[in-house]
């Protein structure tokens, strides 16, 4: 069932026909030249027409990590929020809600009323979005563990909507997964008991296989699968084995241990036609398996959930930059007591999540050469222990020191307890939610010509990854507002709105 929409918009630039919403836009940029200390710029436009499928069908979502905590309360949130569930506390009773997923709880500026007011709508009224109640949930863990026992060993979800939960989630159970002790950490042994054995290429074969049989049991138009399993350490790209779809094809039938277990499943994601989404910090996402799904038609996004300490990290030095001040040092401590936590204990898995965490500042830092030489970067240290007493509830402290007025200092300090897996899993619904309305959106210059899919790097879902994968060549955009921006006057483009200003040129003019 598709969540129905009321908005409708009135322009000449836009028709709604039986199967599309057809938006006729002018896409406007500047073009700007140097010579020397002479700067030109040169407004242009470009005529498109952006076309949006209305149809939703039957999604389904496999999680890579199924029985993971990120995984579990996935899961738990899905089903509370389709029973519409409440549970007792000692606060009283709560109940089931999306608070932190942008689709679902966060609203976007449509324009302004009669009497001049900002009116905002939520930004799963724009278009046509899977129904998160409607979402057909499968996936692949190396734990054994069913759902239930999952869920409880997470230690997330409050106890008495576990039990609302138990009886149903029992009957989940994660499908054998690829473990390569050489790509997760070896304190991850332990709980390595439910997987596919055989070569590399038989686990893409059983793989390919379980994606079918979710698609074939459930009758699904479409499948996205997204990994949320533990931290790989980085695989070594090399040419020959990683550069090219062919070569990445041969590496894996040869068995190369440095094809990763995450690489494995991409490729079969992508050659079953499904998009696939990164949610951890590795390069799984090597050259051969962007050129696979570009050949296939199919989108990958990465890399790396931006939850908490990073999100606002792409804020305050957003705001710090854009102020004229000058972020020269970024100290940031994690301490966490989950499995994840435990994984990135070890150093290889650890230098993953280091090297995604420390490279989103570099975009803000650029914008700016007069606080900045070109190079020139603020020390930005990156600490994480692994504490089991705080499980799931991530602390993370990050002090920020700039400098201010005839080399003043300003410094900040945060402290934020994160509880990582509930302000990871609206993101996980979002990357899907977003990502499957992506491959309804076509785009085309003239009117006869084809229409193209977005490019099969989906970098529009920037706003949701700590490292965000782009088109080669593309620039890559850290600063979460301008990502919210993008991703917001998008939505707006299908609609044959114009980006949002907020000039509010109408209360400012007489
Ligand atoms: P977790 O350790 O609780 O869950 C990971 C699951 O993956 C475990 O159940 C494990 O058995 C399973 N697993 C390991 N290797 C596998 C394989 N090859 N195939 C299938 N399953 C496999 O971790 P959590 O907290 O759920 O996080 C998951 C991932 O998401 C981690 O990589 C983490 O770094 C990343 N992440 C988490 C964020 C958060 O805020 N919770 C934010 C950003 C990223
Ligand atoms: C240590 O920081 C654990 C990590 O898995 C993070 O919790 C996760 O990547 C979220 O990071 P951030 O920076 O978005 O809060």
């Amino acid at each position: 069932m598709e969540k129905s929409s009321n908005l409708v918009i009135s322009s000449p630039n836009l028709k709604y026909t039986d199967d599309y919403i057809i938006s006729e836009y002018e896409y406007e940029e500047t073009l700007v030249t140097r010579n020397g200390n002479d700067i030109l710029a040169r407004p242009f436009r470009k005529s498109m027409s952006i076309r949006t499928q209305k149809r939703v069908g039957k999604v389904g979502v496999m999680l890579v990590g199924w029985g993971g905590n990120n995984g579990s309360t996935f899961t738990a949130a899905v089903l509370a929020n389709r029973h519409q569930l409440s549970w007792n506390t000692k606060n009283g009773t709560l109940q089931s809600n999306w608070f932190g997923s942008i689709t679902q709880a966060s609203t976007v500026r449509l324009g302004i009323d009669e009497k001049g007011d900002e009116v905002y709508v939520p930004m799963s009224s724009l278009l046509p979005m899977v129904n998160p109640d409607d979402l057909v949930i499968d996936g692949w863990d190396i734990s054994p563990l069913n759902l239930a026992e999952s869920m409880v060993r997470a230690k997330v979800i409050d106890f008495d909507l576990q039990q609302k939960l138990r009886k149903e989630m029992a009957t989940m159970k994660p499908r054998p997964a690829i473990y390569d002790p050489d790509f997760i950490a070896a304190n991850q042994a332990d709980r390595a008991t439910n997987l596919i054995r055989g070569t590399k290429y038989e686990q893409y074969l059983q793989i390919r296989a379980d994606i079918k049989d979710f698609r074939d049991k459930h009758k699904l138009d479409k499948i996205i699968v997204l990994w949320t399993a533990n931290t790989e350490r980085f695989c070594e790209v090399r040419p020959g084995v990683h550069d090219t779809s062919e070569h990445l094809e041969k590496a894996l039938r040869d068995n190369d241990p440095e094809i990763s277990p995450s690489t494995i499943f991409a490729l079969a994601a992508i050659d079953e036609g499904c998009g696939y989404i990164n949610g951890s910090p590795q390069n799984t996402l090597v050259p051969g398996a962007v050129q696979r799904a570009e050949a296939r038609g199919v989108w990958v996004a990465g890399d790396d959930f931006k939850s908490g300490q990073t999100k606002l990290k792409s804020v305050l030095v957003d705001f710090l930059v854009s102020a004229g001040l000058k972020p020269v040092s970024i100290v940031s401590y994690n301490h966490l007591g989950n499995n994840d936590g435990k994984n990135l204990s070890a150093p290889k898995q650890f230098r993953s999540k280091e090297i995604t965490k420390s490279n989103v500042v570099d975009d803000m830092v650029e914008s700016n050469q007069i606080l900045y030489q070109p190079g020139e970067k603020p020390d930005h240290v990156v600490v994480i222990k692994y504490v089991p007493y705080v499980g799931d509830s991530k602390r993370a402290m990050d002090e920020y020191t700039s400098e201010i007025l005839l080399h003043g200092t300003n410094t900040i300090v945060v402290h934020n307890t994160c509880e990582d897996s509930l302000l990871a899993v609206p993101l996980i619904l979002d990357l899907v939610l977003l990502a499957e309305l992506f491959t309804r959106v076509d785009f085309r210059e003239k009117d006869g010509q084809e229409w193209q899919s977005m490019h099969a790097v989906l970098s529009t879902l920037s706003y949701l990854l700590k490292a965000p994968l782009v088109p080669a060549g593309a620039p890559v955009v850290n600063a979460l507002f301008k990502q919210r921006a993008a991703l917001d006057n998008l939505l707006r483009a299908c609609l044959g709105l114009r980006p949002t200003h907020y000039m509010q040129l109408e209360h400012k003019v007489p």
